[in-house]
């Protein structure tokens, strides 16, 4: 048998640059030897790998769900949901990471599509993920056989290596978003999957979740639970839109009189936490709601990891970086790292957001920049 002598990928050319040793046929020979024993010099590469600041590929865009839903019902019409794909969900591809279907480096966004009757299949994956419902009802997702309804305004977790399926009994399709960390995982080499059953576990269909009714009333933990509080991800399957929608209330009412409580002024927001902990819902991810007053301008931000945004009502601009969009509902806008987000607010704006920010804070990675309020 013989062994081919692999061809490296990387062609190292000497350049003529104050930052680089004079180009010669000695260096060029250097490089070829390089090349041939598959080395790479820091000095070629330090600009890219060792920015003074945070590069990245992908690039700010935004996806309009009203050319998104369309598509997700021809795909309901000519792709089943079932064993194999197991999910009729069509990702957000940002045009700066290759074709892949990654949001971000680390962030998976989808529109899923479920038509009356149909049945996602019971797997579980090492991929955390949760979904967010922009509008619709009629499908329960059923974690580790809790049957979860999904109704508007509603965030729904599925943590890590839980089993779940979704099935939609109402009359009409279901659309909603996905979000997950399958790119993050992809990136490390971590992911496991496990195939379950083709049907949902359970057809019950109850307004809620056995774990809300355990773990939902504010400020009390079941007595029985207390020795498994810390669990990494939270425990409550649901964040009801009737929680959420009142709690921004109250920032903007409190605002209102002269009371603390808004994170900056005009804008309301809250972050799903883990009511064992306090901390994010789960380990890759956080997600949060934020509500901003008609005419409101947030401060510039920029930081450490991406962010996926989503349109959940009322109108306004988003800036990232040098773009600059109208915003409508269910539309969803990717910020890459360190890249500037301004928010401004036209009339009745509530946005979902979730980010990767807590791999970063735990690695000690994470850094964020606040500029002064635009006027
Ligand atoms: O609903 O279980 O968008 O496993 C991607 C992977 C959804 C899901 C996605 C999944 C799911
Ligand atoms: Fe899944």
């Amino acid at each position: 048998m013989s062994l081919e002598t692999p061809t490296s990928p990387v062609r190292l050319t000497a350049v003529d640059s104050p930052t680089q040793p004079p180009a010669t046929p000695e260096l060029d020979d250097l490089y070829r030897g390089f090349e041939r024993e598959l080395l790479v010099p820091l000095w070629t590469e330090i600009g890219d790998l060792m920015p003074l600041s945070p590069q990245p590929s992908a690039v700010p865009h935004l996806w309009h769900w009203g050319s998104m839903l369309p598509l997700a019902e021809r795909a309901g019409d000519l792709v089943p949901v079932g064993r194999g794909g197991e999910r009729r969900a069509i990702a957000l591809a940002n045009p700066g990471l290759g074709g892949r279907p990654f949001a971000t480096p680390t962030l998976w966004a989808a529109i899923q599509y479920l038509r009356p009757d149909e049945v996602a299949p019971e797997h579980r994956h090492t991929q955390n993920a949760f979904r967010f419902v922009i509008e619709g009802e009629g499908v329960w997702t059923v974690v580790d056989g809790d049957p979860v309804a999904m109704r508007r305004g509603d965030f729904l977790l599925t943590p890590g290596w839980r089993w779940h399926g979704h099935h939609n009994v109402a009359t009409e399709p279901m659309a909603w978003l996905d979000g997950l960390d399958i790119p993050f995982v992809h990136g490390t080499d971590s992911a496991f999957f496990e195939f379950g059953s083709e049907q949902v576990s359970t057809t019950e269909t109850p307004r809620i979740s056995r774990g809300e009714r355990l773990w939902g009333h504010p400020g009390l933990t079941p007595v029985s639970q207390a020795g498994n509080r810390s669990q990494p991800h939270s425990p409550l399957m649901a964040y009801r839109w009737e929680h959420t929608d009142a709690a921004l209330r109250e920032q903007l009412a409190l605002e209102t009189e002269g009371a603390p409580g808004v994170l900056e002024p005009g804008h309301a927001a809250v972050r799903f936490s883990h009511p064992g902990t306090g901390e994010d819902v789960m380990p890759t991810l956080r997600a949060e709601f934020h509500r901003f007053r008609d005419g409101a301008t947030s401060a510039t931000r920029r930081e450490v990891g991406s962010s996926v945004w989503q349109v959940f009502e009322g109108t306004g601009t988003a800036r990232v970086g040098d773009q600059e969009w109208q915003l409508t509902r269910g539309d969803l806008f990717v910020v890459p790292s360190w890249q500037p987000l301004t928010i401004s607010a036209e009339s009745g704006l509530d946005l979902f957001r979730f980010s990767d920010t807590p791999i970063f804070e735990r690695l000690h990675q994470y850094r964020v920049q606040v500029e002064g309020t635009h006027s």
